[in-house]
Parts: structure tokens; sequence; C-alpha cells
């Protein structure tokens, strides 16, 4: 591992503006000899799991329209294991969310390719079976984003209206408009322009969305989902990093494909096996 040192302390200030609006951009997180290195290992993993698919853009599920999704690459290659499991990343993630420990969700690039529609506006942790576990999502750009080519917008203070409808962002035609929803009270998404090393992180219930990527390049970003480790499995819901861990409804995670990045370990955390998993919709409720 190159760059950043560690623990990285967070000014009060900025944890301060993450309690109160759900989400907060650090400036400046990742220097610019680790964003090299990392957006090369991230590209050559994208390009070896899309390999096959030669589809056109207009071929593809609306879903896929909004982004090339890769996921849990740090099982896959070591290179980019580096990046998901960054202590100073996990730190900077226990200090927003106030905890002591955290573990790895999940980790993956979204490429949203030229001409890639937006990404509907939804909440995360209503995808996961983890009921209100404090949760924090890193959004990692690894090149500068703007409204043009597919920037983020969230909607300050939103985390704070709890759990709202689970919104199904693989259909352009999902009748419930989460922006719109009551308990939002008329509150409007911020949009967030980003250079590259700088990092924006949004709580698991900050409703956000992205736009379409109206220019002739791919916005490159890759996202670390980070759960507090003593969370819980309250729903019975399939979900791959759970199930594949035979973590029951009630117990508390654990196990390889899970693992504690914050306190840090000497080394980097071992994978499970190596999956090779697909593209696909983030897994969600049933
Ligand atoms: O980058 C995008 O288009 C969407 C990202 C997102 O929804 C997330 O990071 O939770």
């Amino acid at each position: 591992m190159t760059g950043t040192n560690f623990p990285i302390v967070l000014d009060e200030r900025i944890i301060e503006d993450f309690r109160q609006k759900g989400f907060v951009k650090t400036d400046s997180s990742l220097t610019s000899a680790e964003l090299i290195e990392y957006a090369g290992a991230v590209d050559t993993e994208v390009a070896i799991r899309t390999a096959a698919d030669q589809r056109d853009l207009s071929e593809k599920s609306t879903y896929e329209q909004s982004f090339i999704q890769c996921m849990r690459l740090w099982e896959t290659s070591e290179a980019v294991r580096a990046l998901s499991c960054h202590p100073g990343l996990a730190g900077m993630a226990a200090q927003l969310l106030g905890v002591n420990s955290v573990r790895l969700w999940q980790d993956q690039a979204l490429y949203k390719e030229p001409g890639g529609r937006e990404t509907t506006a939804h909440q995360d942790e209503t995808f996961w079976p983890v009921g209100k576990a404090p949760l924090v999502s890193a959004w990692i750009p690894f090149d500068a984003v703007t409204p043009e080519n597919g920037a983020m917008a969230y909607v300050p203070g939103s985390h704070r209206a709890g759990s709202l409808r689970t919104v199904d962002i693989t259909h352009q035609s999902e009748p419930y408009d989460i922006l719109r929803d009551p308990k939002l009270r008329g509150a409007q998404p911020q949009w967030m322009n980003v250079d590259p090393g700088s990092i924006v992180w949004h709580d698991g219930f900050t409703v956000h969305q992205a736009s379409a990527n109206r220019s002739d390049s791919t916005r490159r970003v890759f996202t670390i989902v980070y759960i507090a480790s003593e969370a819980r499995r309250v729903k019975p819901w399939p979900c791959f990093p759970l199930d594949r861990e035979a973590i029951e409804l009630g117990e508390s995670l654990r196990g390889t494909g899970l693992p504690v990045l914050w306190p840090p370990s000497q080394t980097l955390p071992a994978p499970p096996r190596i999956i090779g998993e697909k593209s696909g919709p983030q897994q969600r409720p049933q």
C-alpha cells in the first residue's frame, strides 16, 4: 500500500456535518499516487469481469444502463483489495459512524458509460436485512465528476427520515418517487462536484441519486460500504454476504467475507474464496 498515512483524524466539523446532513465530502483523502494505482487496478478487474459482454448500451437492461456494476472486487484482485481494505478509509468510516469498529459490507465498481442513464433516487440500507445498523458508503471517483457526467445528489437530512419505501432501481417506471415522500418534507437533493482524491460519504439511509452521463467518457467510480462490526441480521431475506457466512436471523455479523477493517490488522484480510461474481443488480429484499 502506498500513500496516505493513517489514522486520518477527521475534523469534528466534518463529523458533525455528516451527522446533520447524512453526507459529507472529505477532500484529498487519497494521494495522486494511490489514485493512479487503484484506478488502474479497478479498470483491470472491470475489464476482466466484463470481457465477454459485447453489448451496446441500448441493448442493456434499464438497470445496466445506469452503470456497469462489478461487485466484491477485493475478493478477486489483490491490487483492489488494498483500496477496499484501506485502513485510513476504514478509520474515517468508523469516525463518521461514531463506532469503534467497522467491517466491509461490500465494494463495487460503478462505471457509468457515455450516454448512461441516471441512477434512480433511493436509500441503500433498505436493500439489506440489517435494520438500522450504522452503515456508510464511500463514493470514490477516479475522475472529476459534475452533473454533466454522473455526479451524485444527496437529500440533506433524509437519513433522519429512517427507512422509507424500498425503491426498485432496476426499472425506469418505478411508480414510487422517493424524492416526493412526505417524510422528506420537500427537501431537495444537493448536487456534488467531486475532484479525484476526494470522497463523498453517505449514510445508509440518505436518499441519493446520480445524473446521466452526457459526456463522452466513462464515469469511473468505486464505492466501499462499511457497517458497524456488531450489526445483526434482522430479516430473513436472501442476502449474499450474510447467507454465504450462514448468519442466521438475530445473529451478529462474522466471517471472512465480512472482514473487520477497523481497527486494522497488520496484513490485508484474506478473501473467503475466489468467487468471480459477475456484474448484477444489488441484492434486494424479495
Ligand atoms: O454512482 C452511482 O451512479 C450510484 C451510486 C450509489 O447509489 C451508491 O453508491 O449507493
